[in-house]
């Protein structure tokens, strides 16, 4: 698929595609060089980086490189319907690794405490599908090109070849995450990134073992009962504002308590309501510590990264968040005369 663009053929530094041409044999010079080996991704991991790590963790080990996935402590278990032997360690400031690969992130912004790590090798290495925009990671070797809808999708283009040598089973397993990674970036195919290139590629997947209606059931529903209740009481907490162009709903943490149920595991609520029609925004206020609200903004139609830089938060301009002290009442009225008033200047 992919391979028609020509900013896969040779090296470009455009801001935007750094592709070495040979990327995968000099990838493996690397890892045979390398005493030892971490994988790595950005802070609050994904279905991408994370999912694309334990792929990359398998193709290596079938090189015979061995690797640690180093995380912030996040439960993989999420993950454990593709592999119950992902080797992964939580990140710690002593650890030292020769090499460190780092998916789905190209900035060190967006590795929180693990920015020591990566600065600490000896060698590093980028792959990601994101633009390059502040705080660059100076890699020794990348791969950064944000024609691939994700991570994942970019590793099989890199390695197809190693890939498909490998045996039936490996191939499947590889061909598995990559599909969860596009599940993930693409949300269910749901997203404007869905294009022909993406289902192209999820054929040739499908044809390497990948069972879509398995993955979607194990990625996609995986959600416990506590969780579908969490999800559905913050959603009985709809309100509607300025004659429905604005929707509030939260969760609160009586209601977490209640549930037995910790919101950090919780996937995306807001995906609930971004298709109630006539909407302009959607805000959805998580409390985190008794009266400290994290709110989430969805906008299609304001620019809510710069709403949530006024409070001090960030993110993109369709989908951006921020924190903010207060009673609920207050927190909310705060932020709805704020998305008024980004509705009047619209
Ligand atoms: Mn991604």
């Amino acid at each position: 698929m992919q391979d028609r663009l020509p900013e896969c053929s040779e090296k470009i530094h455009h801001g935007r595609y750094t592709m070495t041409p040979d990327f995968s044999s000099e990838l493996f010079a690397l890892v045979s060089k390398a005493e030892s080996i971490a994988i790595t991704t950005h802070i609050s991991s994904d279905g991408d980086g994370m999912v694309a790590a334990i792929a990359l963790q398998e193709l290596l080990r079938h090189q015979g490189g061995d690797s640690f996935i180093v995380t912030d402590g996040e439960d993989l278990a999420r993950y454990s319907f593709l592999s119950e032997n992902i080797k992964s360690v939580r990140f710690h400031s002593e650890m030292l690794f020769d090499l460190v690969i780092v998916l789905d992130c190209n900035s060190y912004d967006r590795l929180g405490e693990r920015v020591k790590l990566v600065q600490d090798s000896k060698h590093r290495v980028v792959i990601d599908h994101h633009v390059v925009e502040h705080a660059p990671i100076e890699a020794d070797l990348e791969a950064i090109n944000s024609h691939f809808v994700s991570v994942g999708a970019l590793l099989f283009h890199l390695f197809e070849e190693q890939i498909r040598a490998l045996d039936p089973q490996a191939i499947k397993f590889i061909a598995d995450c990559v599909y969860v990674t596009i599940l993930n970036d693409t949300n269910n195919f749901g997203n404007a990134n869905t294009t022909a290139d993406v289902f192209e590629l999820c054929r040739d997947l499908v044809n390497c073992g990948a069972l879509p209606h398995l993955l979607n059931m194990a990625f996609l529903k995986n959600q416990s009962a506590q969780e579908l209740q969490y999800v559905g009481q913050s959603l009985a907490n709809i309100r509607l504002l300025e004659d429905g162009k604005i929707l509030f709903l939260h969760s609160d943490l009586d209601m977490a308590h209640r549930l037995g149920f910790d919101p950090e595991q919780s996937m995306s609520v807001t995906r609930y309501v971004q298709g109630v029609p006539g909407l302009t925004a959607i805000a959805y206020f998580r409390e985190l510590k008794p009266e400290l609200w994290k709110v989430s903004l969805r906008s299609l139609k304001l620019d809510v990264q710069s709403l949530a830089a006024d409070f001090g938060g960030g993110g993109h301009r369709k989908a951006s968040g921020l924190t903010i002290k207060g009673s609920l009442a207050d927190v909310q009225a705060e932020i709805h005369q704020a998305l008024r008033k980004a509705i009047d200047r619209s």
